[in-house]
């Protein structure tokens, strides 16, 4: 209930921030990287601190919510049952590393598979974008404006992540390159969760990546959808919160041009 739901929301608010003063603290502190599944998948103690900070404080306040996360600290979900938090202790983790910026803490908030409350805070500028379904998103204490009803594609700004559009079988690299002509602008900030962040302030019209896991995508998603943008996988589904996912978020009337016009491989 909505009572139930403020709880949760200021709860999880008082958490980032406490995380995020922490890391800010640690910011120039020698920093201990390793690599996970490729020499570009980083992770550092700071990713994995900050989720054993949320994880503990989670399992010892609500021990009947469960927890989807990156650094190995959730649970081995197979369903949405019940209330999940699923967080990104640090999205942008080489943004963290190479650049000590443009990272963020993202913890969305689910409901019986349902997306609730989000936040993606950005945590060098100490910029927090949040939203409660139904309530409208916010960035700080300013309610961002509903997205343009209408926007052209050759008018709009595309968030891409070229290493995954060239290396992934569902895409068509020769349509990327089309897509790229046809846009205004493309951008890559390095961290999805700040790119749907972006996307919902109205400052990007679109992001379009693959092999997005949940915790990258589950924060934004609630924010991008409060302003009246829309979420889909390539083939234009829902984002599935349990497998990883391509993941296309955009102001609605570009959306069907994106996918028809560009993600479906031309034979
Ligand atoms: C990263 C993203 C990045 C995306 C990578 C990765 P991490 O998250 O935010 O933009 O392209 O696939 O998921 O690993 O830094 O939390």
């Amino acid at each position: 209930n909505n009572e139930l739901r403020n709880i949760h929301y200021l709860q999880a608010k008082e958490w980032i921030f406490e995380a995020g003063r922490t890391i800010r603290k640690k910011i120039n502190d020698p920093m201990v990287v390793d690599t996970k599944s490729s020499a570009k998948d980083l992770v550092t103690t700071m990713d994995k601190n900050t989720e054993y900070f949320f994880a503990e404080k989670i399992r010892k306040t609500y021990p009947d919510h469960f927890l989807l996360s990156e650094e190995g600290y959730g649970d081995d979900l197979d369903s949405m049952d019940g209330t999940v938090w699923i967080i990104d202790p640090i999205d942008g983790t080489m943004n963290f590393v190479h650049q000590r910026r443009n990272f963020a803490i993202s913890v969305g908030i689910y409901h019986q598979g349902v997306g609730e409350i989000g936040f993606i805070y950005d945590v060098m500028s100490d910029v927090l974008y949040s939203a409660k379904r139904n309530n409208g998103a916010f960035k700080n204490d300013e309610k961002l404006e509903p997205l343009k009803k209408h926007i052209n594609l050759d008018e709009s700004i595309i968030g891409l992540n070229h290493y995954w559009l060239c290396n992934n079988h569902l895409v068509d690299e020769m349509e990327m390159q089309k897509l790229v002509r046809k846009v205004r602008g493309t951008r890559t900030y390095g961290s999805a969760a700040l790119e749907f962040a972006f996307v919902a302030e109205g400052i990007m019209d679109g992001y379009l990546t693959m092999s997005l896991a949940p915790w990258d995508v589950a924060a934004g998603i609630i924010i991008v959808n409060e302003v009246g943008g829309i979420t889909t996988n390539i083939s234009g589904d829902p984002v599935n919160m349990l497998t990883t996912n391509s993941v296309l978020t955009c102001n609605p009337s570009i959306k069907n041009t994106i996918i028809n016009d560009y993600l479906y491989k031309k034979k």
